[in-house]
């Protein structure tokens, strides 16, 4: 009997390495709250990928629960969907491995991000931050998820695991025939990269990425943020003279306008002509006055139920290891029939 992938999976990460920010919310959160409805979803605190950077591990912790508190109250249902930290799921660091020896040097060299995150002294990197593109690729495909909500940042990695599933299922499939798949065994993932805010800009440079390891915490707006540090990091956000435009093709080379309207399009959720409609030719301190607002109507919310959320850790460790047993249910049957296919003998 032929066996078939039919079912559609969402699966995306993010990595507890501090305050998640405006970014990580619009250009992903939001993303995976709109998907619960018409999809099953694993959601997962990347936990494995924050340490290719030394973590604090006191810190690793409270960040870990912090997410995981950032995902129920930015609305991920985690009785209907499935809220885990990557650690307690051993078979993503197993298929990572098997994924090390199917990607190729060569592709890895090509990675921007690790480019710009190892920068000069990139011989003291970790070997980890080196491959996590390779781990990335088994997160996704040891669920055999077939789309992937992220920033624009991430497009680059989502290429690579396509490339990396293409691979293992031309290498093996021979084997992977014999085991009865049509089709390939691991799906090519899709990337979901949509919206008016996958790539949010630096609030004090509109050039450089909005980022939790920016050293200025004024370049960011945390969720955790209340409404006066909210309204202060948008008073003082970078701007050029000119009032907004009344069109978008008046944002293009204004790139901290651009940011700043795309960032109220996404949280009105709506796009930037109509933003430009509503504001066009408004000087920049009303316009900021109006989206303080708008962020703070929507993310104050979210931080008080990521502090009272916080408040009962035990809680959040129950989330994850109910979310982990679910996960593992989906994961082990998918790693079982990878090791087959590989030529492992198992008992
Ligand atoms: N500025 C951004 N705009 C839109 N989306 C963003 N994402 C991150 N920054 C932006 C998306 O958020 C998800 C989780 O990201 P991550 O935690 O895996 O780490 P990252 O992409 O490396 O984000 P940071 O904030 O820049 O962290 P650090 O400073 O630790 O490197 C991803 O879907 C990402 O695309």
């Amino acid at each position: 009997m032929q066996k078939t992938r039919t079912k559609t999976r969402v699966f995306s990460g993010v990595q507890p390495t501090g305050n998640l920010h405006l970014g990580n919310y619009l250009g992903a959160v939001t993303r995976f709250v709109a998907l619960q409805a018409e999809h099953d979803c694993l959601y997962c605190v990347v936990d494995l990928h924050a340490i290719t950077v030394f973590q604090d591990p006191d810190e690793l912790k409270y960040n870990t629960r912090e997410v995981t508190a950032a995902f129920i109250a930015s609305g991920i249902d985690p009785t209907r969907h499935i809220i885990f930290n990557q650690s307690q799921v051993s078979g993503h660091a197993e298929l990572a491995w098997i994924f090390n020896c199917v990607a190729r040097v060569g592709w890895l060299n090509r990675m921007t991000q690790f480019k710009e995150k190892a920068g000069k002294d990139r011989e003291n990197a970790s070997a980890g931050l080196y491959v996590y593109p390779n781990l990335m690729a088994a997160d996704i495909l040891l669920y055999h998820a077939t789309h992937v909500p992220v920033g624009e940042d991430q497009k680059q990695h989502l290429e690579l695991a396509r490339d990396i599933a293409q691979k293992f299922n031309n290498d093996f499939a021979r084997t992977i025939a014999r085991a009865g798949y049509d089709g390939g065994f691991f799906p090519l993932p899709e990337p979901l990269i949509t919206g008016p805010a996958t790539r949010v800009m630096s609030l004090r440079d509109g050039l450089k990425k909005m980022s939790k390891s920016d050293e200025s915490d004024m370049t960011r707006i945390n969720l955790t943020d209340d409404a006066d540090t909210i309204a202060k990091k948008i008073r003082k956000a970078k701007t050029d003279p000119e009032p907004l435009p009344s069109e978008t093709k008046g944002l293009e080379g204004r790139p901290e306008a651009d940011n700043l309207v795309g960032i109220y399009a996404a949280l009105a959720e709506t796009d930037r002509e109509a933003v430009l409609r509503d504001f066009g030719n408004a000087s920049f301190s009303k316009f900021k006055e109006s989206l303080a607002e708008l962020a703070a109507t929507r993310l104050v919310p979210i931080g008080t139920e990521m502090k009272r959320l916080m408040a009962d850790p035990v809680e959040i460790d129950c989330v994850l290891d109910d979310g982990a047993k679910r996960a593992h249910a989906i994961a082990d049957p998918i790693l079982a029939m990878t090791k087959d296919i590989v030529g492992f003998i198992r008992s």
